[in-house]
């Protein structure tokens, strides 16, 4: 199929060309462009896994087009996806704005049958991935993220939401199946056999990059968290809420990107953003032009890592005292007879239980981008093979133990505790 042919059930995928005629049919989108196709500067940015993303700019203003592929964009046509995760990434992106208006991209339009999604052009934000590898700081960037965590994932849990509204909407998302399909074959499980598209830097990593398949205990508790993930449906879920899915400026956040969304545990959306915070970290000893040039960007990278956590869980502590309207310990079994203790504790045990589930997910999200088919562009860019896999290994050291070890480290500060002492032992002689 071309690009300007109409393929199964009316989709199409457009192109720079095609997307302005389309743009330009929508009265309430082209109003906001202000003018007809022949007036607009389209081009097509997507450099993510997956879609095509277009930004297209009128005389008034400007919108982003994030249009599904009927494949995994990565790999090509032989790897089909099907085009439904637009409208799971609809979905999740309207639960989100209704929650949190200020930290989602504003929504114009969805078009089911052509799989896409308009939404605000962000501007000037950046890829936050991108300003971590140029060793940038965002003030705000751990409030900001924290915050979302803590209340997307509180608001959508029985904690919170109506019993029924929240059958409903686990039962809508349970089709996401392929998309979660990615997660349960990418994340948990081809690390850990010869699938046919991992791939480390080789040689140089072959060493612990091979030694994960005979590693009884990581690939257990690998296991295990694909057994939580695939049946704890405790929260909407973001589902791939990584660096590359959060979109900053000096005094703005912005998360994009939820078509992996679904119900399931809440410590996999904290542990994907860890996890990627820790890999920025690791791979400072890559960037920069001289050894230990980014050790203190190294360290706000901790100091953020550990105010995501303590954000989330000031945040959620304050809603599961305000808003605990759901299900799950009803007030009228704690507070309304005066228990203020045992709804004390029982968050503080809700909480301890996030936080292992956290660590492990944040090991295995961390081990995945090393050594299976999807890295991250932070050990990517670093050009010479000996440095790049020397942080490679210490952030596969810290995945590892973060996944075998959840439930064994008291609190964040423990996690980036550990995350200091493998890059010391490891780089100094
Ligand atoms: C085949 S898709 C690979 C990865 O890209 C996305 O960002 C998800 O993380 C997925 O696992
Ligand atoms: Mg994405």
């Amino acid at each position: 199929m071309n690009q300007h042919q109409k393929g199964e059930g009316g989709y199409r995928p457009f192109d720079v060309d095609s997307v302005k005629g389309y743009l330009a049919s929508n009265p309430a989108v082209a109003e906001r462009l202000g003018g007809g196709a022949e007036a607009m500067q389209a081009r097509e940015v997507g450099d993510g896994n997956l879609n095509l993303v277009f930004i297209i700019e009128g005389p008034k203003g400007s919108v982003v087009v994030k249009q599904a592929l009927p494949y995994v964009r990565l790999v090509g046509d032989s790897w089909p996806l099907p085009l439904k995760r637009a409208f799971f990434e609809w979905n999740a992106l309207t639960r989100q704005a209704a929650i949190l208006p200020d930290r989602v991209p504003s929504l114009y339009h969805f078009d089911e049958t052509n799989a896409l999604v308009v939404m605000e052009y962000l501007s000037p934000h950046i890829i936050l991935r991108k300003e971590l590898i140029a060793g940038k700081r965002f003030e705000h960037l751990a409030e900001h993220a924290g915050t979302f965590l803590a209340e997307t994932l509180f608001r959508t849990s029985d904690l919170h939401m109506d019993t029924a509204q929240k059958k409903a909407d686990v039962a809508l998302f349970a089709d996401n199946v392929a998309l979660c399909a990615i997660t349960e074959n990418l994340v948990f499980t081809e690390p850990y056999f010869d699938a046919e598209l991992n791939r480390w830097t080789t040689p140089e990593l072959d060493g612990p990059a091979l030694a994960l398949r005979g590693d009884r205990a990581v690939k257990i508790a690998a296991q295990e968290m694909l057994h939580l993930f695939t049946a704890k449906t405790e929260a909407l879920l973001h589902g791939d809420l990584h660096t590359g899915s959060i979109m900053v400026t000096e005094t703005d956040s912005r998360v994009i990107d939820p078509e992996f969304a679904f119900y399931g545990p809440m410590g996999f959306d904290i542990g994907a953003l860890l996890a990627n915070l820790f890999l920025a970290y690791f791979s400072q000893d890559g960037h920069g032009q001289q050894p230990g040039a980014r050790d203190e960007y190294g360290e706000w990278l901790l100091e953020t890592t550990e105010k995501v956590w303590r954000v989330f869980a000031a945040r959620f502590s304050k809603l599961w005292t305000e808003e605990r309207t759901g299900i799950l310990f009803p007030r009228s079994m704690f507070e309304d007879q005066g228990d203020h203790v045992g709804a004390a504790v029982a968050l503080e045990r809700f909480l301890d239980g996030v936080f292992t589930d956290t660590t492990g997910f944040a090991g295995a999200k961390m081990i995945r981008r090393l050594v299976g088919l999807a890295h991250v562009e932070d050990m990517e860019s670093i050009e010479d093979p000996a440095t790049r896999a020397g942080c490679e290994a210490r952030a596969l050291q810290m995945g590892c133990e973060l996944l075998v070890n959840r439930g064994r480290f008291s609190d964040i500060s423990a996690l980036t505790n550990l995350a200091r002492a493998i890059r010391r032992e490891r780089t100094q002689p």
